[in-house]
């Protein structure tokens, strides 16, 4: 059947509502569950075409609100090699999702077809695959999607139950016919556990096991972590898994989970800690991790994606400046931080640590951009959502170099299984969690060596509900306003007040809110400094 007979066939109850509008925003199109039948059908035409559109390559989509309250869900699309879909392709998606009637649809795609030099009519069929997180909306807009698949015919692999960063792997397993790894979540375990043992086994001196305890936000990373830990790591990990609910899908995110522990920066229910040791928070679709402890005195403290960043930029630091001169002279390491990175993070990458930073806007798709720019890229969010890519040319460096003593042999060597080890498509909270933990046991560092790098300002992060939060637009990385007009004047007059103040502000990609975000030298000055930005910005 053509696409025409096929959409007819298809789109009656996946009409999109007369009052609604959508855009794919920082992560896809997120919002209330309800309401995304009809996008989520669009996005299966869109998917097809971009599979079409790169010769049959196949095309990655997750159903997944992240860390998103219950009754929020979403959708977003993985391009071949597991990275964010294309920005050009996003505005498409926003087009094709915002049609109110089949005739409209059928024309859009027609054009789409059209300019971009695609056949729908060649026979040749694109190639999907699908998974959703633990949401109970989840299973119906699968459905839904894939009937938006099959309006082109697409073959589809549904994965049913998966986190986001095996979704990303799975896709750049496919397209790279397996030289990234096994196609299956086994090939993911397998490949995780492995360069963790090689690491473990080579470069670890120590005779009790790791002990971590993870709060899974009663997501989807849960059962994950704990297939994993039990079957492929339990000689190395001692680990404890809390608000591993998953079953229930009320429960995600409440009370738990990476962004309730950085944005309250407090510690999840169900935990009741011991100092000193290491506790771990991943979010719903496990895409991001933040860790955290208490210290003798039993206050929280939070170790958040700045401080991720800041161990492994100074952990890549060392191993390349023990590695033969070839490689330490040429290979470039650079960390990649948003607005939101606190300012002594920064300060510590640049001068203590003498690592290049670059700030990009929020969203991890720019992050990812900037880093695979270095040849040991760090990309993390402050609310813990990053990895570290390596280069191609650094990857061949390290398989080919001679060493000539046992250090630089171990370097070389450690470089090679991180490189295995920490997810090269994206943020990935087990991944992450596997290679902090990891990097803590080659250095024998406790928590608080950890901590103690850096002292965090104090900083707040507010959500200002506004009428329309798309009249905030900005530049510079997002760290300053040019509209409303006036706005960022008030705001740069406002931070003059306080010492070492910073505050922006900006529209929220994922909620219909604008976030304040303050810092300054003291607690006191950075509240008030918060409240006079929110009262500007209302
Ligand atoms: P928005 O809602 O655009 O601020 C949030 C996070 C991002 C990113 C996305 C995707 C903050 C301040 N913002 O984006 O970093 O993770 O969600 O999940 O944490």
């Amino acid at each position: 059947m053509s696409f025409r007979d096929q959409l007819h066939a298809l789109y009656a109850p996946h009409q999109k509502p007369g009052h609604l509008s959508f855009t794919y925003g920082t992560a896809g199109f997120r919002t209330l569950a309800s309401t995304l039948d009809s996008v989520v059908f669009t996005v299966g035409i869109l998917a097809s075409l971009r599979s079409k559109y790169l010769n049959g390559q196949t095309i990655g989509i997750m159903i997944t609100a992240s860390h998103n309250p219950p009754q929020d869900n979403g959708i977003k699309l993985i391009d071949p090699q597991g990275e964010m879909l294309e920005a050009s392709w996003e505005a498409y998606a926003t087009k094709l999702a915002n049609l109110g009637t089949e005739e409209e649809v059928f024309a859009e795609v027609e054009r789409l077809a059209q300019n971009l030099g695609i056949d729908l009519n060649d026979g040749v069929s694109g190639n999907v695959i699908i998974a959703r997180d633990s949401r109970e909306s989840g299973l119906a807009l699968t459905k839904a999607t894939i009937d938006g698949l099959k309006t082109m015919g697409t073959k589809v692999t549904d994965y049913q139950l998966l986190t986001t960063p095996e979704l990303h792997y799975l896709v750049k397993c496919i397209n790279t016919q397996g030289a990234y790894g096994e196609v299956s979540e086994v090939g993911y375990y397998k490949k995780l556990s492995t360069a963790f043992r090689n690491i473990y086994e080579n470069f670890v001196q120590s005779d009790s096991k790791i002990q971590i305890t993870i709060d899974a936000a009663n997501g989807i990373g849960g059962p994950k972590a704990e297939t994993l830990f039990t079957e492929y790591l339990s000689q190395y990990v001692d680990f404890q898994l809390v608000n591993n609910q998953y079953q229930d899908p009320q429960a995600l995110n409440v009370g738990s989970g990476a962004d309730f522990v950085k944005t309250n920066q407090k510690l999840p229910n169900n935990i009741t800690p011991e100092p000193l040791k290491l506790y771990a928070s991943f979010d719903g679709d496990a895409d991001r991790v933040v860790f955290y402890y208490v210290d003798s005195n039993s206050v929280f403290k939070l170790l958040d994606g700045d401080k991720i960043a800041t161990l492994l930029a100074g952990f890549f630091k060392d191993l390349v400046s023990k590695s033969p001169a070839k490689l330490s002279e040429s290979c470039q390491i650079g960390v990649v931080q948003t607005a939101y990175a606190n300012g002594s993070s920064t300060n510590h990458i640049t001068d203590v640590l003498q690592v290049p930073v670059v700030c990009t806007p929020t969203g991890v798709k720019h992050l990812h951009h900037e880093a695979a720019k270095f040849d040991i890229g760090v990309y993390f969010e402050a609310n813990g959502h990053g990895t570290v890519l390596f280069s191609e040319s650094l990857l061949s460096l390290l398989q080919t170099i001679e060493p000539s003593t046992p250090q630089e042999q171990r370097s070389i060597q450690t470089l090679i299984e991180i490189s295995n080890l920490i997810n090269q498509t994206v943020g990935d909270a087990i991944s992450d969690l596997l290679t902090v933990l990891i990097v803590l046991s080659i250095k024998q560092w406790t928590p608080d060596n950890w901590d103690e790098s850096y002292t965090d300002l104090p900083n707040r992060l507010a959500k200002v509900i506004v009428p329309d939060r798309h009249v905030f637009k900005t530049i510079n990385a997002e760290r300053q306003l040019t509209s409303p007009k006036g706005l960022q004047l008030q705001i740069d007059d406002a931070v003059s007040k306080y010492n070492g103040g910073r505050s922006f502000v900006r529209a929220s990609g994922t909620e219909d809110a604008v976030r304040v975000y303050a810092e300054a030298a003291s607690k006191s000055e950075c509240e008030e400094l918060s409240k006079e930005v929110c009262e500007l910005v209302k």
